[in-house]
């Protein structure tokens, strides 16, 4: 690992002992070397400069995944710019939000979507708003290419100053805006790079979208941190990833990613000869397909446990003991508690379970703008309510048992029921709805819409699905609507989500 401790900075220091390293190739043969990562991201941070971005400035981001995205990051952490990346499958109405609530200086869009979310910007007061493209293609890469090239290295910015502001959903229903610092980044890239064993010689084969933290820091800045290099997928696509493991050293996924691995034919051990590491994570990674998946490759999967909040936490062993259905010990400096929810006491009994609170450098600072939520989710003495049920056995392995906060997560993306539930009770004819996820055999959990009708309203799944669809992005839409004359509901009045998971429970498993 570079000695340097600032996500930049670690791009120069290649940059300027080995200028040639490789850093990025795609399939279709795009290549990118230390020193181009340094002048390619100086000329999107000269772009940026001349829409007016200065540091501490918001960037939002919404483009699809290729090179030139990359270097519209790294730009953004050496300018000192606040990157805010969003989804690119956000609705212009969930992409209206998140430029209120962040006040970017400049939005960068995907090219044809300029026309639709221009004047959106505009009422949210966003100054500008550049295109970029799959292809490298669009009106920032053309001020990027016209910019001259900073001449000075760039200035050195504080470990507290913001690098990202991540956007993730709440109980609420109301996204909220995770600050993370560049502090935050460095340490915890520092962190996987050394419990991961990286080194230059590394070559990660990456999948993962990069608007979230497992894709963008838990990939690219371990990467950064190590000096490594990456093979760049625009998506992930199975047969492909198969395809290319052989050029490859380490891999990150979801579990939806090695489920549909196993199901190709030629996943076995000569197929994964090259690689050194795969790690999973971002939702539980069942026994059953750990251990399948080392019948088949003689490879163990590292699972390892994140937020958006924290970064990464805690991780299996790479030397020792990587145990199926846990997400191991935590992370060097990096400290996990198991809280009782009903005394608020700390456990000291192993395997207690309880709400798991977290502390460390990695913990964000807080809530953009949300100083009530961030003392909700703060405890007096700093640490972070993960909203996870948690135990850590005499061993030291923390799991994950199940989840204080009402969330689904599919295929590793979250999705809040209550953010869901308030799009569909709008709906005309519906009177209420109760939002759940069940077990799928693709994506893990299945988002599921149970909804009551108005009487004598005459309501069709397919309609309500349809619906939906103008206001959420397509992952949050029900993956089926059951109507039904009534929820279950406690003496308090209260619906109960587990008899409605129980009742369906099958729903989606093949017959
Ligand atoms: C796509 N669809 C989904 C999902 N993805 N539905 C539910 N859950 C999903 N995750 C829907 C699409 O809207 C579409 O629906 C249909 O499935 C097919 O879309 P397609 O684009 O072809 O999907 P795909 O390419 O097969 O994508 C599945 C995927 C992808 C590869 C599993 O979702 C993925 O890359 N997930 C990774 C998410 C991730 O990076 N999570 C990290 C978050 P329709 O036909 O109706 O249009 S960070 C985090 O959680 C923490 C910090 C951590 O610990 O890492
Ligand atoms: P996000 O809000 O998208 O950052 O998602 C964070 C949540 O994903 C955590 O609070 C956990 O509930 C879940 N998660 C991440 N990694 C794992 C894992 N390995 N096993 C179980 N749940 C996980």
């Amino acid at each position: 690992m570079s000695p340097a401790t600032d996500p930049y900075a670690w791009v120069e220091a290649v940059a300027r002992t080995d200028p040639g390293r490789p850093f990025l190739t795609t399939p279709a043969g795009q290549r990118l070397t230390y020193a181009m990562l340094r002048d390619g991201s100086g000329g999107y941070a000269a772009a940026l400069g001349a829409c007016g971005v200065v540091p501490g400035d918001r960037v939002a981001v919404q483009v699809e995944k290729s090179p030139d995205s990359v270097l519209l990051y790294v730009a953004c952490l050496r300018l000192g710019a606040v990157y805010v990346p969003i989804n690119t499958a956000s609705t212009p109405h969930e992409v209206d939000y998140v430029l209120r609530d962040a006040e970017p200086r400049l939005a960068v869009v995907r090219p044809p979507d300029r026309e639709l979310l221009a004047p959106l910007a505009a009422a949210a007061g966003v100054g500008h708003v550049e295109t970029l493209g799959a292809l490298g293609d669009g009106s920032l890469t053309d001020l990027a290419q016209r910019a001259p090239l900073p001449t000075s290295a760039p200035a050195a910015l504080a470990a507290s100053s913001l690098a990202a502001i991540v956007y993730t959903s709440g109980t609420t229903g109301r996204a909220k805006g995770a600050m993370l610092t560049r502090g935050n980044l460095s340490s915890n890239a520092a962190t996987l790079a050394t419990a991961w064993h990286f080194t230059n010689r590394d070559v990660l084969l990456h999948a993962l979208p990069l608007f979230h933290v497992h894709g963008l820091f838990a990939a690219i800045n371990t990467v950064l941190a190590s000096g490594s290099g990456l093979v760049l997928l625009p998506t992930f696509d199975a047969a492909q990833v198969l395809r290319l493991l052989p050029q490859a050293t380490v891999f990150m996924g979801v579990p939806t990613h090695y489920t549909r691995l196993l199901q190709l034919a030629g996943l076995d051990r000569e197929a994964a000869a090259s690689i050194r590491l795969f790690v999973s994570g971002s939702a539980p990674l069942l026994a059953e397909t750990h251990r399948e998946f080392e019948r088949r490759t003689a490879h163990v999967i590292v699972e390892r446990y994140g937020m958006t909040e924290t970064l990464m936490n805690a991780s299996n062993p790479y030397a020792g003991v990587r145990l199926p259905g846990s997400v191991g010990l935590p992370l060097p400096g990096v400290s996990l508690r198991i809280v009782n929810g009903d005394t608020g006491r700390v456990e000291s009994d192993p395997d207690a379970t309880g709400h798991l609170e977290i502390k460390g450098p990695n913990v964000c600072a807080g809530y953009w703008r949300d100083e009530a939520k961030t003392r909700r989710e703060f405890t007096a003495d700093g640490w972070f309510r993960s909203g996870d049920l948690g135990r850590i056995d005499r061993n030291g392995y923390v799991y994950i048992v199940g989840r204080a906060k009402d969330l689904v997560i599919t295929g590793g993306y979250n999705v809040y029921p209550k953010e869901v539930e308030a799009e569909l009770d709008a709906l005309p004819g519906v009177l209420e709805s109760a939002v759940i996820g069940l077990p799928h055999p693709d994506f893990g959990e299945g988002v599921t819409a149970i909804v009551v009708a108005e009487p004598g309203a005459d309501l069709s799944e397919a309609e309500i699905i349809r619906s939906a669809q103008a206001r959420l992005a397509r992952y949050k839409i029900p993956k089926r609507v059951l109507i039904v004359d009534e929820l279950p509901r406690n003496t308090m009045g209260k619906v109960q989500k587990n008899v409605l998971r129980n009742t369906y429970a099958a729903l989606y498993q093949p017959a």
